[in-house]
């Protein structure tokens, strides 16, 4: 089975405008094409350091052509043109792997809190490598919430947080949030103002995503903060020469200790 290319509706464009996430898009990946991904993970999943857990991969897209492969699959590309047009780089990536029975959360936050980028013009792809719904602690969103400003974060002092940064309570409402429920091989796309966050996994079954983000070439990082900034254009030019860029990996799976882009390292 071969999917057929698909760009983003004008209806889907206001929606993400109006709400801040996108649901409902086409298969980034079959499930046999899943299969052979989630077949390759523990291959990167064994260059992990005793004592470290899934949470630290990040960026290996930069030194792992298995994963750069899935950041670059012009499928996502053509679906994140929709949002940030054409010029545009991708510049993290970051699992969040849910074992079952696991008490790790996502407390909720703003993406654009932790990073230092301006302007805010990110927008993350969060492809499932597995089904994930409500059992198995995905990803809950608050339709509208990108259209304020940034609200205070402070630190979540829990051993079960996964991130180190929450919203301060009573400053925003969950009543309105909505589950992302997706199968493997879908994405959700969300924007880096948009208050998420995601429950513990108390079911028998994985719950394994991807977070990759992408920014439009006008973002710049402030590289005084973030000193391994580093990025691969996916689209277009870059006429704003902010951005480092770094050359494609050549090997299929590799690691690299990068100091973190967040603003809590
Ligand atoms: O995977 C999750 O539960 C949370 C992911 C997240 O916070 C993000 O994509 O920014």
């Amino acid at each position: 089975m071969t999917l057929a290319p698909a760009r983003l509706t004008p209806a889907q464009q206001k929606s993400y405008a109006d709400n801040g996430y996108l649901l409902g898009l086409p298969p980034i990946y079959t499930p046999a094409e899943m299969a052979r991904i989630n077949a390759e993970l523990p291959n990167l999943l064994a260059l992990l350091k005793p004592g470290e857990t899934t949470n630290e991969m990040r960026e290996w897209h930069h030194t792992s052509s298995y994963l750069y492969e899935i950041v670059m699959n012009p499928r996502i590309l053509d679906l994140v043109e929709g949002i940030l047009g054409p010029d545009f780089y991708v510049w993290g990536s970051h699992f969040f792997i849910k074992a079952p029975h696991s008490p790790g959360t996502v407390p909720w936050h703003q993406d654009a809190y932790y990073w230092p980028l301006s302007p805010f013009n990110t927008v993350t792809v969060w492809i499932a490598f597995d089904d994930v719904d409500e059992e198995n602690g995905g990803m809950k969103l608050i339709p509208g919430s990108h259209l304020g400003g940034l609200i205070k974060h402070q630190l979540k002092d829990d051993a079960n947080s996964i991130i180190q940064l929450e919203l301060e309570q009573g400053t925003f409402d969950v009543s309105t949030a909505v589950q992302f429920r997706l199968k493997a091989g879908e994405i959700s796309m969300h924007n880096d103002k948009a208050i998420h966050g995601s429950q513990a996994n108390p079911s028998d079954r994985r719950r394994a995503g991807l977070t990759i983000r992408y920014s439009g070439t006008n973002v710049k990082a402030d590289l005084k903060v973030s000193p391994d900034f580093v990025a691969h254009l996916c689209r277009g030019t870059d006429t704003y020469g902010h951005t480092p860029y770094a050359a494609a990996p050549t090997e299929r799976y590799g690691r690299k200790d990068y100091r973190r882009v967040d603003r809590v390292a």
